[in-house]
This record gives structure tokens, sequence and C-alpha cells, in this order.
């Protein structure tokens, strides 16, 4: 589009019914927090009290985190230009607060190393071949492609990988990693603390992304089979992201002779990745059969 047409706020309003405007009201509402404001003395007393291999157990999964976050927020501005330039405004105006969210997200991880005095280190040594390939790779080429091309092709890849993979698969894994390890030992309570809002903010971009695809892939065989052949692409990347994870874990235990309560069942970490891939392909599959998203609505009501 190079010209507007017309304004839909001019020739009637918005549609206030839209599930996209729904999730733009709730990120108002529920979504107002700010990293600043988060204490992070006791994380600094507890890293302080941590032997220096337990410390080496956070780092991992920070590292995955700084990055993701700060990866997801430079690279989610093609897929607003895309839903503007179709003229989605509710769903453009629902990731005025995406973008301004994966901002603090980055913010709160960047502040706790700052806190916990870790923010000189090069945490990348953590980034295998796998992590590289999604989070290097596949997420910048899906996204930026929607700068020239907003095809259901391109728009169903971005948010594969955007929304069901790294979001639905990895972030989700990876809160619930930091709770099995931190949370059950008593750890960080500020950085738990901004795990939870994240969590929240986290659902929202999630649904953003199942509708997306869902409404492409209603009743539309070839569409679908895009979402399916990429997210099962994708997920032998992230499999092998969290095997790693895993085998790290393992490797830690076995080095550590003393009682300790930072500990996590390796299998819990595997089990909720997979998990959380299955449910992300369920959502998806089950709009197959209708032909909008609206019809797989009245069917379920
Ligand atoms: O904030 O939208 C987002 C995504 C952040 C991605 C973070 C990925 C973390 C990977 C952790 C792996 C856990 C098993
Ligand atoms: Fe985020
Ligand atoms: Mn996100």
């Amino acid at each position: 589009m190079v010209h507007h047409e017309s304004f839909q706020t001019v020739t009637g309003s918005i549609n206030w019914d839209d599930p996209m405007y729904k999730l733009y009201e709730k990120a108002k509402k529920i979504g107002k927090w700010n990293p600043a404001d988060i204490d992070f003395s006791q994380d600094v007393k507890d890293f302080q009290s941590l032997r220096d291999e337990e410390r080496i157990s956070a780092l991992p999964l920070i590292s995955a985190f700084s990055a993701g976050e700060e990866a997801v927020t430079l690279d989610i501005l093609p897929m607003m230009h895309a839903m503007a330039n179709q003229g989605r405004l509710e769903d453009t105006m629902y990731l005025t607060t995406f973008v301004h969210e994966e901002a603090k997200h980055t913010e709160m991880f960047s502040r706790w190393q700052e806190a916990v005095g870790i923010a000189h280190m090069d945490l990348s040594v953590f980034h295998t071949d796998s992590y590289k390939r999604i989070f290097y790779e596949a997420l910048p080429e899906s996204m930026n492609r929607l700068l020239t091309d907003d095809s259901p092709e391109a728009v169903i890849r971005a948010a594969t990988v955007y929304n069901m993979v790294v979001e639905g698969i990895l972030a989700e894994s990876g809160y619930n990693a930091f709770r099995e390890i931190f949370k059950k030992a008593g750890f960080f309570p500020g950085l738990l603390e901004g795990i939870d809002y994240l969590n929240m903010d986290e659902g929202r971009h999630i649904q953003f992304g199942i509708y997306t695809i869902q409404r492409l892939v209603a009743g539309n065989d070839e569409h679908y089979k895009i979402f399916n052949d990429y997210i099962d692409e994708l997920w032998v990347h992230a499999k092998d992201f969290v095997n790693y994870l895993t085998q790290l874990s393992e490797q830690q235990e076995k080095l550590i002779t003393y009682e300790s309560k930072i500990n996590i069942d390796p299998t819990l970490l595997k089990q909720f990745a997979e998990r959380q891939y299955k449910i992300r392909k369920s959502k998806i599959d089950r709009v197959r059969k209708y032909d909008s998203v609206e019809e797989l609505e009245k069917a379920t009501q």
C-alpha cells in the first residue's frame, strides 16, 4: 500500500470485539510494570552466598534469555510494518504494546546482570549452534522477509518462529526452569518477580501468534503445511538446545559433592518443552477443518 484509500475510524470505528483489540486492552490494563522498580537487593545477597559452581548454574539460562529478549526486541518491527501495510488497525494497535513489552524484558535481564555483578561477562559461550540457528539466523531471516513480502506464507513463517517456537516453546520452558531451579530453592526473589511479569506479557504475545496463524490456516491445507513443516524444522534445533541445557545441569550435579539447594530434575526440562511443542501444534491443527477462526469459535462455544 502506497496511499491510504480510507480510514476505518472515519468510515466506521475500531472493531472493539476484535481479538487483537482485546489483547491491546488487556496489555494497557495489566501490562503496567516497570523493571526499574524491581528490588534486586536480595538477589545480590543470594548470588554472593552461592559457591562458584552454583553460580554458574544460573548463567546458561540468563545468557539464553538476555540474547533472546534482545533479539525479539530488535526483530518485531517488520511484523508491525506488515500488519499496518495490510490495514489491520487492531493488530497494529496491539503490536505497539508488544514492542514496548519486549524492550522492558530486555531491560529486566540487563538490570539483573548489572545488579549481581556479571554484566562484564561474555555469556555467549552458552549459545550453541542450535541456539544460533534460531536466534541469530531463522528469527531475523523470517521477520525481515516481512519488510518486502507480507504474503500468508511469510506471515505464517514469521509467527511460527517468533510466537510459537521462541515464545511458545523456549521462553515458556525457560520460565518453568527458573521456577523449578530458583523458586524451589528460595533464591532470587527479584528475578522471579520479573519472570512472573514477563510470563503474563508473553501469554498475550503467544495469543497474537496463535490467532495470526489460525486465521491464515483455517480451511487452507497448503497454509497449514507451511506452519507444520516450519515448526517441525525449528523444533529439531529447539530440542537440541534444551538437551544441551539438560546435559549441563547433569554435569553440574556430578561436580557438586556438597549439599546444594540448586538442583533440577533434568528430565523435567525436556518433558516441559516437548509438551509445549505439542500444545502449539494442536492449537493450530484444530482450526484446519473450519473455514475461519470465527467458525471454530462458534463450534466450540
Ligand atoms: O520474550 O518473546 C520473548 C522471547 C524470549 C526468548 C528467550 C529464550 C530463552 C530460552 C530458554 C530455553 C529454556 C529451555
Ligand atoms: Fe519477551
Ligand atoms: Mn515476547
